[in-house]
């Protein structure tokens, strides 16, 4: 009978929803329920290997005579289009308050199921190798400035559907003081409805590094473990990521942060990137995973060291967190504490690795709903306190002018923790963790190379795009030396293609500044020359000879 039928869609529903099931009693009840439809049976392997691939909407396969459910919106991880212009008044004003209000599309965020299933993106070799046998408890510490009430409540679940119950002590939300409504009775009125979950408030606004650190007092698990308000924690998340606690108590450790698009909702997959640093502005950035780092590895599962991390996402022993004196309190609103915790994890006897095997999505969105109007320069301010008391001697490379203590206030307290804590020079931090990080400025020959005939090296005009060229000196860039070997002007880079000096984006390209004044390409064994016609002079690599044309005149840094 119809009831009935629509009773086994329900079962089938929830079967869906319980994936702390074996896939052998999955499938099991999958059978039972489809037979009861009489749909095709999908067995549970298949089932998998549709929805790992991250397919495009429209291309994803439709298993032979499996009939689908009518889709739900976003519902594995599929994007979400609305227009706009052909909604009713009514339904575009909630649509443009939500842009605005959040940055990201909560209009269509609030069309897709709080409990939605989305890809899995590990690798292979992850499934089933992480039991939750003797492995510490989490407190999962959540804090939000009038989060999206769809996006929020997305998060909680996501946590709770995903994480084998017994690891999770708790679930703690620190509301920011928030002052939408739904962040209100609303709110509380669901939290009461959840055993484990907590909510606290702040009695003002205090900004993210104030309510993680109210969230950990309370935490009562060994492992602190933070997200933001707007992720979504992806099947097996939470065991890899507590192993490595497990056996590394020092190590603060983050899942891939697989994307959420802030347009559509659709899911993407993590890239194979880890965290890098921009120094010029000491922030956060993504750099893509080099040879070296996974040189050592035997298998896709194991974890990967990165030099810093995104900061909203990562899980820590709670004591060594405490040890390691948290955060720096005086970090306001946002920013800057993420890289205060990496320098620190690794400057000071931890270190920060990646979980390829834990996944959680994150909405990345272009602006921050924070950060408007006079807040605008908190971010400066904080990231020039994490300057002042990391970087050691190359501070001056991020101070570009004499800069006056007082804007961002004393940093005495920071200063001894880390005298106390005995931890190590920036210096050791660049060479053993983060020998490619670029630091503008401190390279050991900088300013601009004079060939032989008294022109210098800049970006050419020729027909040939990326060709470097001679011009006159008082026009010519300056170039300089990095760590890494580079030859390097902000973002570009001496290349060689075929046998012609070109610049194009860094990767690592290696030459060397000789004793004799020669730039040497060690992978070809040759020296960089002038090339004169008739007209027109141009750089090319050649055999080694010492003649004058491969000589070039580069001042020492004097800063370096
Ligand atoms: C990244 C981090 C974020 C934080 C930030 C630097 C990820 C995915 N996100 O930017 O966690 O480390 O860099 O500070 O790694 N919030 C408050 N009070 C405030 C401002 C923000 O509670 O005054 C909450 C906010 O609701 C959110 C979290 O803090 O849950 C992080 O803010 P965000 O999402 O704007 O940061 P994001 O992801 O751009
Ligand atoms: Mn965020």
């Amino acid at each position: 009978s119809r009831k009935s039928k629509l009773q086994a869609v329900k079962k089938l529903q929830r079967v869906k929803g319980k994936h702390s099931q074996s896939g052998q009693a999955r499938a099991a009840l999958l059978n039972q329920t489809e037979q009861e439809l009489s749909i095709p049976i999908v067995p549970d392997l298949e089932y998998r290997e549709v929805h790992r691939v991250n397919h495009a909407p429209d291309e994803r396969p439709i298993l032979p005579g499996y009939r689908a459910y009518p889709p739900k919106m976003g519902e594995w991880g599929r994007p979400v289009h609305i227009k706009p212009e052909l909604l009713s008044a009514g339904e575009r004003e909630k649509w443009d308050m939500g842009w605005a209000d959040h940055k990201f599309n909560e209009y269509v965020s609030s069309q897709i199921s709080v409990e939605r299933d989305v890809p899995d993106y590990r690798p292979e070799e992850c499934l089933n190798k992480y039991p939750s046998r003797n492995l510490p408890k989490a407190s999962v510490i959540i804090c939000f400035y009038n989060e999206a009430w769809s996006v929020l409540l997305r998060t909680i679940h996501s946590v709770f559907r995903k994480s084998p119950p017994e690891l999770i002590s708790e679930v703690i939300l620190v509301d920011d003081f928030s002052d939408m409504p739904m962040m209100h009775e609303p709110l509380e009125d669901y939290v009461a409805t959840i055993a484990k979950l907590r909510l606290l408030r702040m009695s003002k606004r205090s900004g993210l590094v104030k309510a993680r650190l109210a969230g950990v007092k309370e935490a009562v698990g060994p492992v602190v473990l933070f997200l933001d308000s707007h992720v979504e924690c992806e099947e097996g998340w939470l065991p890899p990521l507590l192993d490595v606690i497990a056996r590394h108590p020092d190590m603060a450790v983050t899942p891939g942060i697989d994307v959420i698009d802030h347009k559509t909702f659709s899911f993407g997959d993590a890239l194979g990137n880890i965290g890098g640093l921009d120094f010029e502005g000491l922030v956060f950035s993504w750099m893509p995973i080099l040879p070296r780092m996974i040189a050592n590895r035997t298998s896709e599962a194991d974890v990967i060291a990165s030099p810093t991390m995104a900061g909203g996402l990562f899980a820590i022993d709670k004591q060594f967190f405490l040890k390691i004196g948290t955060y720096d309190p005086g970090l306001l609103l946002w920013g800057g504490e993420n890289i205060e915790l990496s320098l620190k994890m690794w400057m000071c006897g931890g270190g920060i690795v990646i979980h390829p095997c834990s996944r959680v999505a994150h909405i990345f969105r272009d602006v921050s709903p924070y950060l408007q109007g006079e807040k605008a320069g908190v971010v400066v301010k904080n990231s020039a306190r994490v300057a002042q008391v990391w970087l050691d001697d190359y501070k001056k490379f991020y101070f570009p002018v004499p800069y006056n203590e007082s804007i961002f206030g004393s940093v005495e307290q920071q200063v001894q923790l880390r005298r106390r804590l005995k931890c190590k020079h920036f210096g050791w931090y660049l060479k053993y963790v983060y020998p490619e990080l670029y630091i503008e400025g401190s390279g050991v020959f900088l300013g601009k190379i004079v060939s032989f005939n008294g022109l210098c090296i800049h970006k050419g005009h020729s027909k040939q795009k990326n060709a470097l060229a001679l011009i006159d000196c008082d026009l010519a860039m300056r170039w300089e030396l990095t760590r890494m070997n580079e030859i390097r002007s902000k973002s570009l880079c001496f290349d060689k293609m075929g046998s012609t000096l070109i610049s194009s984006k860094c990767y690592h390209q290696i030459f060397h500044y000789t004793q004799r004044k020669t730039i040497y390409h060690p992978l070809s064994g040759t020296c960089l020359d002038v090339l004169s016609a008739r007209s027109s002079q141009s750089l090319i690599f050649q055999r080694c000879t010492g003649s004058n044309s491969q000589v070039w005149v580069w001042p020492f840094n004097p800063h370096y």
